[in-house]
């Protein structure tokens, strides 16, 4: 069955979700095709080599005039609480899209490792056994998540975070650009790691810490 995916934003990240789909499809998934991106923006310029296609007021229409099948939320995001991308993720389910999971062929995953629907890994992550990652999270770039991890719906695990095993970081937590965090602790649900902090301690839900250790 051929995929036909529409990314849902066109910046940054943007880029990079697309990057991860090209490389996907010169691969061992060479059914997936890009039908284009939606942007609040009106009339965007491409991204890569992808046309802005229309807003999300109008993707199951657009869904059906470009044949698309499935979408992924390409709106990245940089701190916890994760609601643009939560209602992202749902007003295209709602529009009969199906979420995709991308995977980049440089990163390494472990074969008892458990990705749900939606979620991105990007280039040169490691995802350790036994380790399970919710719907629509970002693994960004060369980030790590060692043994038995879980990763709750919508978070996102910024470029170059090392997270030991065992780690539990909850729905919609933000662990930020090149932290790491020891193992067991528990990060809760909307929290904020800022980047480059240490974590030793668990960190409540809606928190935001920062610093070595974090506080
Ligand atoms: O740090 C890294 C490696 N990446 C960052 C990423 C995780 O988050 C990146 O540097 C940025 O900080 C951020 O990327 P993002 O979300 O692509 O940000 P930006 O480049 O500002 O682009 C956001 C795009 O989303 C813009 O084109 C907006 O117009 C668009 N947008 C905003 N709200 C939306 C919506 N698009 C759609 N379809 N729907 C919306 O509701």
């Amino acid at each position: 069955m051929s995929v036909r995916v529409v990314c849902i934003g066109g910046g940054g990240h943007a880029a990079v979700v697309i990057d991860t789909l090209h490389a996907m499809a010169a691969g061992a998934d060479a059914t997936i095709e890009i039908a284009g991106f939606t942007d609040v923006n009106a009339g965007a310029p491409p991204v890569l080599d992808v046309p802005w296609i229309g807003s999300d007021d109008d993707l199951s229409v657009l869904a059906g005039a470009h044949r698309a099948t499935h979408f992924i939320v390409a709106v990245g995001s940089t701190r916890g609480g994760g609601e643009l991308r939560a209602r992202l993720f749902a007003r295209a389910q709602a529009a009969g899209l199906l979420p995709l999971t991308a995977l980049h062929p440089s990163a390494v995953i472990a074969g008892s490792a458990r990705i749900e629907a939606g979620s991105i890994v990007m280039a040169g992550a490691v995802v350790q056994p036994r380790t399970r990652i919710g719907r629509n999270v970002i693994v960004n770039t060369r980030a790590s998540i060692d043994h038995d991890c879980t990763i709750g719906d919508h978070a996102h695990i910024a470029p170059g975070v090392v997270l030991s095993g065992g780690v539990a970081v909850e729905d919609r937590c933000h662990i930020g650009v090149g932290c790491t965090v020891i193992q067991n602790v528990r990060i809760g649900r909307g929290a904020t790691v800022a980047a480059g902090a240490t974590v030793v301690h668990d960190v409540a839900a809606g928190c935001v810490v920062k610093g070595t250790p974090a506080r």
